[in-house]
């Protein structure tokens, strides 16, 4: 027998054996396919126990590792900008949304996962909602990195009309465009006919940001019908989940049931990380936690998230550790054998040792909120370090009081006054954000001040066509 062959026979078992363990050193380069919802209540998901039929999020959830204590930030911007950044929003400029008439995004020296990704080989395409600056060229989409963008710059259009009050807002590479239908649903038709297209084995990196489930609440008939017919959804500590609502979040899992098919025709799919997880804490109760968004409760920043990629990331597991938005730039990055170095430091740790069950999440702290940046909007001043966690003037132990209701502070004036000196000290270390101003070109009629430079001239006919529209421009003068 040939020695080598001989050698080779010898160690079969062993290699045979390693095969079923997922691989320590973790395949470089994956595709990346990040699900973000916008505004979902904890409690409505079918895989959470909710009253929405999920079937497909159900089964990704399934397939992967669930993390029960994932947070994000309290409201949109600031949570996309740490996704995108690394950091957090105290430092990307982004404490305070960018507003409708409004001319500020996040500040231009970030460098944004998109262009670190680019960096190391891959496509990019951010499908819908931006919200990191509705104005300038520099502040959107393909400046900061995206390939190919499709979908809305700002936040609150209608499902149908894509417009917020009179103002366009929809695109496509930089090019007001007029599409008939409902944004879920054009969001999976865009990442089906890119799928279709590929034909490079260059990975690629899709950021799909739904508008769903955010207000107005809107969904075809036969949906809302649907849930309208059922009695008893409740959810919420006891409000009952609407029919517009549950519909709207049904439509946005069967979108991602097709993109998936989307995946799986192409042969890309088991190629692919998956992540799903939700912007903010839903507007309504987010049992068992306290509040929602806008507050920096649990129930306004702990959310849903879980990371599918069969083989690698375990399937059917949950891990509880404390991981933060900002953790997933490093960990995709890493992955994907991009590089760290950078001028701005990085928030987020790489957390893929966690995310595979291998080791316990090294975070002992997650910044909620400051005190006095922008408007307030991100909720009180919030930190928390191991379970003790400050907001505003309480204090309380998350490892026996995840509810939130007992204040501990003045039992524990000691870590009440370490948490308040780190607030300060991280106070200190803010950048400036970029001025909220309105936006000087009225009228204006689409967000993109290059494009609203140069409208196409179905725009001003089709504005006035809307319902409603003499009454919206009255309303936003
Ligand atoms: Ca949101």
């Amino acid at each position: 027998m040939n020695f080598f062959l001989h050698i080779a026979l010898l160690f079969a078992p062993l290699v045979v054996l390693h095969a079923a363990d997922p691989p320590k050193t973790p395949p470089k380069k994956p595709n990346i396919v990040v699900f973000l919802a916008d505004d979902m209540n904890r409690d409505y998901p079918g895989f959470n126990g909710g009253p929405c039929e999920t079937p497909n999020l159900d089964q990704l959830a399934k397939e992967g590792t669930c993390l029960t204590q994932f947070y994000v930030h309290s409201v949109c911007s600031p949570t996309r900008a740490a996704f995108l950044t690394g950091r957090y929003p105290f430092r990307n400029g982004m404490e305070e949304r960018s507003h409708g008439n409004d001319t500020a995004g996040m500040l231009s020296d970030e460098r944004t996962l998109a262009q670190a990704l680019k960096q190391a080989g891959y496509d990019t395409a951010l499908i819908g909602k931006w919200h990191l600056g509705n104005w300038y060229q520099r502040q959107l989409p393909l400046q900061r990195g995206f390939d190919h963008h499709y979908g809305l710059y700002g936040a609150l259009i209608s499902y149908n009309g894509k417009t917020r009050g009179q103002w366009y807002d929809w695109h496509r590479d930089g090019e007001t465009i007029r599409e008939d239908g409902y944004t879920t649903d054009l969001f999976a038709g865009e990442f089906e006919r890119l799928m279709a297209a590929r034909n490079t084995d260059r990975p690629f990196f899709y950021y799909v940001a739904f508008n769903a489930m955010h207000s107005p609440y809107d969904a075809p008939s036969a949906l809302v019908e649907k849930y309208r017919k059922r009695a008893g959804t409740a959810s919420g500590a006891g409000k009952k989940a609407s029919a517009q609502e549950l519909a709207t979040l049904d439509s946005m899992d069967t979108a991602i049931g097709r993109m998936i098919a989307a995946m799986k025709a192409k042969g890309v799919l088991e190629k692919t990380l998956i992540i799903f997880f939700n912007d903010n804490g839903g507007s309504n109760e987010n049992p068992p936690f306290r509040s929602g968004k806008g507050s920096t409760y649990e129930g306004g920043v702990r959310v849903p998230c879980f990371i599918r990629w069969p083989g690698h990331v375990p399937t059917d597991k949950t891990v509880d550790g404390m991981v933060h938005v900002t953790d997933l730039y490093p960990t995709l990055l890493n992955l994907a054998g991009g590089s760290l170095e950078q001028p701005l430091p990085l928030d987020g740790m790489d957390m893929w040792d966690v995310f595979t069950g291998r080791k316990p999440s090294p975070r002992t702290e997650v910044v909620h909120n400051l005190p006095g940046g922008g408007t307030g909007e991100m909720g009180e001043m919030s930190i928390c370090q191991g379970s003790w966690k400050l907001v505003g003037k309480a204090l309380y132990d998350l490892s026996n009081d995840p509810g939130e209701t007992t204040d501990l502070a003045a039992k524990n004036p000691d870590i009440y006054k370490k948490l308040n000196a780190r607030i300060q000290q991280l106070v200190a270390e803010r950048r400036p954000p970029e001025k909220h101003m309105n936006i000087p070109d009225k009228p204006l009629l689409v967000f993109g001040e290059h494009e609203n430079a140069h409208p196409p001239a179905w725009l001003q006919p089709y504005l006035d066509s809307l319902p409603g529209a003499a009454k919206a421009k009255t309303q936003q003068k």
